[in-house]
């Protein structure tokens, strides 16, 4: 039995993903209130919510990010919690509490939890101490380019120095020899107290050559935890996500079982419930090694769903309501066939320029096996302001030869008009020999296109 029931949950997000949390709503039964910008008065999410509330000006500063005008639109539209669903203020630990001393239940992890998994070292080293592989590197943070230097050289050059209010690849140096650190040292501090509100800097082992690959949690609030399988998540440019698939062609089954009966218990000890997500690299060896958590729905769920059957955004409200993973879930987690997204983005395919403007013509594709997730219709208008994705095109098959064959045909279905979008390249990344055989690594975009990456 839940402990509370909500009868109205605030969308604290825009485009797509608030589609999919209003879908998610509607099959719950929960009504739903949408926010929204100046510059999205007719987008869908607007058009599907049972309410609606303008928050302010394009800027997403002024909108999707004004904590003050997201409370006072909660408090007068009544909503028993609110869902921020990625980017904006979805990890933000201040949001959260500020959620918590409004009444106003936050889907997502507590606000303790949040804020040490947004530091990146310490992370790092309470995964480190629940037998979670981390990468050879600085106990916390660095006091001095001295102690850098007396780590890289023990470690081994390269090293890679990373903010530790960073991730998502920001605030990062590479260190290939000791004569460079002390100065990319003091390039990083002060990159990341611009970027952060904190110049603090920690130091790794750099994998040149890493695969990019993740495992989806799901935790209620009664302790139990459950591993919802990993995405291949290495098909990337300048850490924009291109295509995703589950499960990862790099992952035995034994690997899955090792890795996901450490994490198991690193995140029930970590007090860390809802949905989440925990990076790994994985080396050239084949090993992996915890990077960061992502506290909140990521982009790619679809296709763990697929694999899964399980509806992670449902699950996620579920368990805030207090709900127990075990009278959530069908039954006991299994893998089923193989999933692939492609992100379909507002953008040159070559330039990778953003494409924003009128889309006159719009289709999307049907058929076994194949979703489409969007927020985008005929003579709708992709604003300049927010980030370049039209839709997400997830496909499922029996294993990923037919998932692939499944992409490339729904994709040859999909018309967008008007703007230019991904689809060209998409194509081409499923037609090449090196994706196909399953050999790729984080820098597959920039093999594939030389002078681009
Ligand atoms: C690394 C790495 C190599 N070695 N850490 C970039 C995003 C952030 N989450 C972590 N990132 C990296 N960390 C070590 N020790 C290489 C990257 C990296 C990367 C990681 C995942 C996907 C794409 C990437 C692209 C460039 C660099």
């Amino acid at each position: 039995m839940p402990s509370v029931r909500f009868k109205k949950i605030l969308i604290a997000n825009r485009g797509e993903i608030a589609v999919r949390i209003i879908c998610a709503c509607r099959e719950l039964g929960i009504e739903t209130v949408a926010v929204y910008s100046e510059a999205d008065r007719y987008s869908s999410h607007v058009r599907f919510a049972d309410q609606a509330i303008c928050i302010g000006p394009a800027k997403s500063a002024r909108s999707y990010l004004d904590i003050a005008s997201i409370i006072s639109a909660a408090e007068i539209t009544n909503v028993d919690a609110i869902h921020p669903g990625y980017g904006f203020l979805s990890e933000n630990a201040g949001f959260a509490e500020v959620c918590e001393a409004s009444h106003l239940h936050f889907i997502g992890p507590k606000p303790a939890v949040i804020r040490l998994m947004g530091v990146k070292e310490r992370a790092r080293a309470f995964m480190r101490e629940m037998g979670v592989p981390v990468l050879p590197g600085s106990p916390g943070v660095l006091s001095t380019a001295e102690e850098a230097l007396e780590l890289a050289e023990k470690i081994g050059y390269p090293v890679i120095l990373k903010a530790s209010a960073g991730g998502g690849g920001r605030g990062m140096r590479v260190v290939t020899q000791a004569e460079d650190l002390p100065g990319l040292y003091a390039q990083a501090q002060t990159e990341a107290g611009a970027a952060f509100a904190s110049a603090d800097v920690y130091l790794e082992k750099y994998i040149g050559a890493p695969r990019h690959i993740e495992f989806q949690i799901l935790a209620d609030e009664h302790g139990n935890v459950e591993i919802l399988g990993e995405r291949e998540c290495s098909i990337q440019r300048r850490h924009q996500k291109l295509l995703e698939e589950s499960p990862s062609p790099a992952v035995t089954d034994g690997l899955r079982a090792e890795i996901s009966g450490v994490l198991r218990k690193a995140i029930a000890a970590a007090g860390y419930t809802n949905a989440g997500t925990v990076e790994f690299l994985m080396d050239e060896t084949g090993k992996l090694y915890f990077i960061e958590v992502n506290a909140r729905v990521q982009v790619e769920h679809p296709v763990t769903e697929f694999v899964t059957g399980i509806d992670i955004v449902k699950s996620q409200i579920r368990i805030a309501q207090g709900e127990r993973l075990p009278d959530i879930l069908p039954g006991p987690v299994e893998l089923r066939g193989h999933s692939i997204e492609c992100r379909i983005n507002a953008e040159n395919p070559e330039t990778f320029v953003p494409s924003p403007g009128r889309i006159t013509g719009f289709h999307v594709p049907g058929g076994i096996g194949v979703r489409v997730d969007t927020w985008v219709y005929t003579d709708c208008v992709i604003p300049p302001f927010y980030d370049s994705l039209v839709a997400k095109l997830i496909v499922h098959g029996c294993d990923r030869a037919e998932a692939i064959d499944r992409m490339r045909r729904a994709l040859g279905m999909f018309i967008v008009e008007g703007i230019h979008t991904s689809i060209p390249l998409q194509q081409k990344i499923l037609a090449d020999e090196d994706f196909r055989a399953g050999r790729f690594d984080t820098n597959f975009i920039k093999r594939f296109m030389p002078g681009k990456g």
